[in-house]
């Protein structure tokens, strides 16, 4: 009797937590409405469902969406990313993909530097791309996490819709704790809408195919509006009393010459007719500020951070002056 008490405690101290992994998500009421949906867009509502009871509730996804690195200020913010070893990776990258790289600035007006930091800063050149099941993620944060649920399980219902369409397995996917996925973490809505069959062999492979990667991040860019026709970032001074919150989001408003009229020293004359914003940033020698165009705008599309877009901006620019591009 005591040697079965004793097994029946050791099993559950060191068993597998069975009713713990397993969230139980397909019962949920979300889940139900979710494969309706998808089911009238001519997915088998049995496959999701035995899918979704395979999902599992990952408390390190809610724990990392609590800690962003973009929480930081400027100043530790960039040193994470605009580091020696990042500038010689994507050196190499470059080195490998040269010509595909060059294909895509041609055809889709995207710099290959922007593409290049992008693609270093994301997941360092394919480095990182992520080691979650984006099911399990997915599930996690559109079924647990409150805050953001609508937003995830939208994205849940397009992973569904993206493994259809690419033929690929829901099981097999990976990525990063929010569900971005492959070379340039793209989420799967974003990997419907924007990614592209860049080296033609009839499928859009974003993780495994940095040919895809290059082109589908070249053409995000680009559908968001890039403009080949003017810069990206340019440091300014006297700029303190137009910037009413530091590190925030930019609003693109004022034009160059409207900037320079009101005080702000420093603005390109080539902006003077462009639409620009300034940014103020808490940098390592105290505040700095920095005119902005649309294509720094445009980099936000990508992540909502203007700390991304300037590390993706400065990292750009190493990356240039390295490849001598
Ligand atoms: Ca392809």
């Amino acid at each position: 009797m005591r040697i079965i008490q004793m097994i029946v405690i050791v099993i559950s101290l060191f068993g597998p937590p069975i009713s713990l992994a397993n969230a139980n998500y397909a019962e949920r009421s979300e889940v139900q409405v979710m494969v309706k949906r998808l089911a009238a867009k001519g997915l088998n509502p049995n496959e999701i469902l035995t899918l979704m009871s395979e999902a599992k509730r990952l408390d390190s996804v809610i724990n990392a969406m609590n800690r962003p690195a973009e929480r930081k200020k400027w100043k530790d913010y960039r040193s994470i990313f605009l580091k020696r070893p990042r500038i010689l990776a994507a050196k190499s990258f470059h080195q490998k993909h040269r010509e595909t790289l060059a294909r895509a600035e041609l055809e889709l007006g995207v710099p290959v530097e922007v593409i290049l930091a992008i693609i270093g800063v994301e997941t360092y050149f394919g480095k990182n791309k992520g080691s979650f099941r984006a099911l399990d993620a997915l599930a996690t944060l559109g079924l647990d996490y409150p805050k953001r649920a609508k937003f995830f399980l939208g994205e849940l219902e397009s992973l569904f819709l993206l493994a259809r369409e690419e033929n690929l397995s829901v099981t097999d996917l990976k990525g990063s704790y929010a569900g971005a996925m492959g070379f340039g973490q793209f989420i799967p809505s974003s990997y419907l809408a924007y990614a592209i069959d860049f080296d033609n062999d009839g499928r859009r492979d974003l993780i495994n195919n940095p040919a895809d990667a290059i082109g589908s991040v070249a053409n995000y860019l680009m559908r968001h509006g890039w403009d080949t026709a003017y810069g990206v970032a340019s440091i300014v001074s006297d700029a303190a009393f137009n910037v009413k919150k530091m590190e925030s989001a930019i609003v693109i408003k004022e034009t160059g010459s409207e900037l320079t009229a009101k005080g702000v020293k420093g603005i390109p004359p080539e902006w003077a007719q462009l639409p620009l914003d300034v940014l103020g940033l808490h940098g390592t020698e105290g505040d700095e500020y920095w005119a902005v165009t649309k294509n720094f705008y445009v980099i936000t599309r990508y992540n909502r951070s203007p700390l991304y877009a300037m590390a993706v901006t400065q990292l750009s620019e190493e990356i240039a002056k390295e490849l001598a591009l």
